[in-house]
């Protein structure tokens, strides 16, 4: 090999390696996060190497705000998500009167328990607790934790613990209020205090955070539409100075609340937009869907600026084993699916023929044998496995039967083609007239 070819070759496996890295690095999501739901209200919480989101749950049937319950996602690379359904609802305040009114909900972690700071709007707010993320959550107090005289206004309570352990509480809409919760997260001290320095443009939604000893307030920003604006401080008591907007306010939304967090080296701010339901119809219902962008600190710790959030949203921190049990109800896009659960826990349902789920960065290491589906029917159907597009070259075929109940669990296996490398995966669902299956798990066996 003359010395030229030996460049070029070396050139030429460079540019390849650079076009496979480009490849997994620029693999996105797509908004909104979740669409077998309707979700508002994002509350983000980073344990261990999970992001636990939990929203706000917009009814399917929805007109104006019907709120019954929290639910909760999660993820491990920003762009496959994961339902465990519903973790919390009004139900689990057995004082409370409500029969609507679930608003935006807020989680925390101290000392190996779980809090959730939940709202029922005109009803006050009460608090949760578990000894896990995933819940079960339990009313330890059995009455309000914030019981004031403008109880309207008691909404979106978020709460903040210090580097110093003293943990705080903020809410309120159209005022912004906090007071100082004792170390036991389920009461507090002193009184409850309105902010003095309200800053600008806030209307509701507050989340507060610290972060290279700034302290930072978001909150739901003008009106309306609302956008996501923030302040900053060198006190988590303020005085709050107004330093711009995160997501401008925008004609294509209306409310908004932010939830920011730093996951795995990098910094994200949810939201909530109407663009699914928009989507769906030119009719307008108060039924929301969560979107999340990457966000940037400047080095004076002001954050720059999105107009909007974008269409493909953030991109994937790491890929997914599709060697390890993959659960239906984990996904990045779907067409036409939603989910329901039962003690087995949540599945995919109301699966029609053409409709699919899509994820997204499957990592093949190694080229499977086989793949096991679990499913539940009183019908048939079959499940195609399509390589990175809804038409892309099929890796296998697997016939569905009935299985005599909806949720009479049963694995098909089905033998897959050779699959190497980082591919997008789509599930795409074949069958007669009406609902097929129920899906719960899949996985690969090499
Ligand atoms: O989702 C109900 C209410 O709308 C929330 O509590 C507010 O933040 C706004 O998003």
């Amino acid at each position: 090999m003359n010395k030229f070819s030996k460049h070029h070759n070396v050139k030429m496996l460079l540019t390849l390696g650079l076009i496979f890295l480009l490849n997994i690095s620029t693999v996105k999501a797509q908004q909104p996060i979740i669409q077998t739901k309707y979700t508002a209200d994002p509350a983000p919480m980073v344990h261990n190497d999970t992001i636990f989101l939990y929203t706000s749950h917009d009814e399917d049937d929805a007109k104006g705000f019907k709120m019954l319950n929290w639910l909760l996602y999660t993820s491990t690379d920003m762009i496959n998500w994961t339902e465990h359904g519903i973790v919390a609802s009004l139900k689990d305040f057995k004082w409370a009167k409500q029969d609507n009114g679930a608003w935006a909900v807020q989680c925390i972690e101290r000392d190996g328990k779980f809090y959730l700071y939940c709202p029922m709007h005109g009803g006050g707010i009460g608090v949760l607790v578990s000894d896990s993320p995933y819940g079960p959550f339990k009313d330890p107090i059995g009455k309000k934790l914030i019981n004031s005289d403008h109880v309207w206004n008691d909404i979106d309570p978020s709460p903040f613990i210090d580097d110093d352990g003293q943990a705080y509480l903020y809410w309120g809409n159209p005022d912004l209020y906090y007071v100082k919760l004792n170390a036991d997260m389920i009461s507090y001290s002193g009184e409850i205090v309105k902010e003095a320095t309200k800053p600008k443009n806030y209307q509701e939604g507050p989340w507060v955070w610290k972060k290279n000893n700034h302290y930072y307030l978001s909150y739901a920003s003008t009106c309306c539409p609302e956008g996501i604006g923030y302040s900053m401080s060198n006190s988590p008591l303020g005085p709050w100075e107004y330093k711009g907007m995160i997501v401008d306010a925008s004609d294509k939304t209306r409310g908004n609340h932010p939830g920011i967090i730093d996951f795995k080296g990098k910094s994200y701010c949810f939201g909530h937009t109407y663009d699914l339901i928009k989507s769906e119809t030119s009719t307008f219902y108060e039924r929301r869907s969560v979107d999340a962008d990457r966000i940037i600190y400047n080095e004076d710790g002001t954050i720059q600026n999105h107009p909007y959030f974008t269409k493909d949203g953030p991109e994937q921190i790491e890929t997914l084993n599709p060697f390890s049990r993959i659960e239906a109800e984990t996904m990045a896009w779907s067409k036409g699916v939603k989910t329901d659960s039962d003690v087995s826990g949540v599945y995919v349902t109301q699966i029609h023929n053409g409709d699919f789920i899509q994820i997204r960065g499957v990592d093949f290491t190694k080229s499977p044998k086989k793949i096991n589906l679990i499913t539940a029917s009183l019908n048939t159907g079959i499940i195609e496995i399509h390589l990175d597009k809804p038409d892309g070259e099929i890796i296998t075929t697997c016939q569905i039967e009935n299985t005599g109940g909806a949720t009479s669990w049963k694995t098909f296996t089905s033998k897959v083609k050779k699959v190497k490398g980082v591919h997008d995966l789509f599930f795409v669902f074949k069958g007669g007239q009406g609902e097929l299956f129920n899906f719960n798990a899949w996985k690969f066996i090499k």
